[in-house]
């Protein structure tokens, strides 16, 4: 099913249900080439949510601040390669909400154990606006707050599931959201997590 959350922001139910094995496998091969890690925020808080990347570039912090990075700084080696199931998925749902030209460079992967969230943040570490952002969500089902350009408007609550894709373009790329505590529990083919791929034109 196809519902608009927003003007340019639309969530496709199940749209990777298909390919989940494929992606979970794919998954497996990037995090033993460039583990799960536990970032540093510029203001010294070590992050929840456990990151790593593929694609031509990785998103990162540390001390020092927020980036995208062609190397994955705790290997010095390039990211892994976005896999070709992946980049199909997101150009295809990229396509059916409306964005054909989006062409993801990075995917960050977010994996969210219980107790993990992403506070409210808005995504402009990008160099092009115009590209919307897609997401990936697998495992455990999640909240998902999605508010408007400022910190203080209004937030609708979604819950993301397994196999659930998003596209946030247009009006909606810059706006804010984020990701509450998980709830405990036990999905049966990812276990006691929530895995989150985000595709991004970041170069
Ligand atoms: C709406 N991840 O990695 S995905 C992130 O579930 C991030 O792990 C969350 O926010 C997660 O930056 C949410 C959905 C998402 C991603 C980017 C957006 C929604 C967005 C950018 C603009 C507006
Ligand atoms: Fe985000």
């Amino acid at each position: 099913s196809r519902i608009e959350m927003a003007e340019g922001a639309v969530l496709l139910r199940g749209k990777a249900l298909p390919l989940e094995h494929e992606l979970l496998a794919a998954l497996d091969v990037i995090a033993a080439a460039a583990p799960f890690r536990h970032m540093v925020t510029p203001g010294g808080f070590v992050m929840s949510v456990a990151m790593t990347n593929c694609g031509a570039a990785g998103w990162v912090t540390d001390r020092t601040g927020y980036r995208y990075d062609r190397n994955d700084p705790e290997s010095g080696k390039p990211w892994p390669e976005m896999p070709a199931s992946f980049l199909q998925l997101a150009v295809e749902a990229a396509t059916e909400a409306g964005y054909p030209d989006f062409r993801p460079d990075a995917c960050l992967i977010n994996r969210y154990e219980p107790g993990a969230r992403l506070s409210l943040h808005q995504d402009k570490n990008e160099r092009d606006f115009a590209n919307p952002i897609v997401s990936v969500s697998l495992g455990l089902p999640a909240t998902f707050q999605f508010g408007g350009l400022k910190r203080t408007d209004p937030i609708t609550k979604y819950s993301l599931h397994h196999g659930d894709v998003a596209v946030w373009g247009g009006p909606s790329r810059l706006f804010y959201h984020g990701v509450p505590t998980l709830k405990d529990g036990v999905h049966e083919k990812v276990g006691r997590m929530r895995l989150n791929l985000t595709f991004r034109g970041a170069l």
